[in-house]
């Protein structure tokens, strides 16, 4: 049921597919985090435009690669404080699988998420801290904070945040094609998440 090369991580149900095309194959994986912290007492998410590097003018959470001798959950605090200046208590929220046209290596990633945080936020040579309004569909005022800027995010957050705003679990791959301007973009994804409670 699973896509190649994903790994199975914990139990989960069908929850979206599409795109067009094979999966492309690659030979190696590297492991990498990101962290979210979302506040749904405050009705508000952390996000972070990423100023330098792969990604760089996306929104994104906080994450690294996993050095060597950590575990994931430690890299992901480990960069949470580097690039945000906060520490918090993760938890581990999903995994996926992305690999685009052309790269010698697919990215495995971590993702977590904390409902609160100690310390100061603060911004980064790798990234501006910004606030974003969680969508609820029961609040009838509008909040003072702007939306998740998914127009400005990699083109497959839109499919996998309501699961991590939802606190429900998920697996998933997803492959990026270069078009004909050699912008990157998504033409195949997979994902599952865990039985809604
Ligand atoms: O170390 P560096 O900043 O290059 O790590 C890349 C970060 O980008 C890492 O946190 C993983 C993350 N990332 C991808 N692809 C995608 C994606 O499709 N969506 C999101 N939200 N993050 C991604 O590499």
């Amino acid at each position: 049921m699973l896509p190649p090369g994903l790994l199975k991580t914990i139990d989960v149900i069908p929850y979206s597919e599409g795109g067009e095309g094979e999966w492309m194959s690659f030979e190696r994986r590297k492991y990498y985090t990101n962290a979210f912290i979302v506040q749904h007492d405050k009705k508000r998410i952390l996000l972070g435009l990423k100023k330098r590097g792969f990604g760089k003018d996306k929104y994104n959470g906080f994450g690294g690669k996993v050095e060597e001798g950590e575990t994931s959950a430690e890299a992901a605090v480990r960069e949470l404080q580097e690039e945000a200046g906060i520490t918090a208590a993760l938890e581990y929220s999903g995994t996926m699988l992305f690999f685009s046209e052309g790269a010698d290596f697919a990215y495995h990633i971590d993702y977590y998420s904390a409902g609160t945080y100690e310390g100061t936020i603060t911004e980064s040579e790798e990234m501006r801290p910004e606030w974003f309004a969680i969508p609820d569909a029961t609040v009838a005022e509008s909040s003072a904070l702007p939306s998740i800027p998914f127009q400005q995010m990699w083109d497959d957050d839109g499919i996998w945040f309501p699961l991590l705003l939802a606190k429900r679990k998920f697996n998933g791959r997803v492959d990026f094609r270069l078009n004909a301007r050699g912008e990157s973009k998504l033409t195949k994804w997979w994902f599952g998440a865990e039985a809604e409670r």
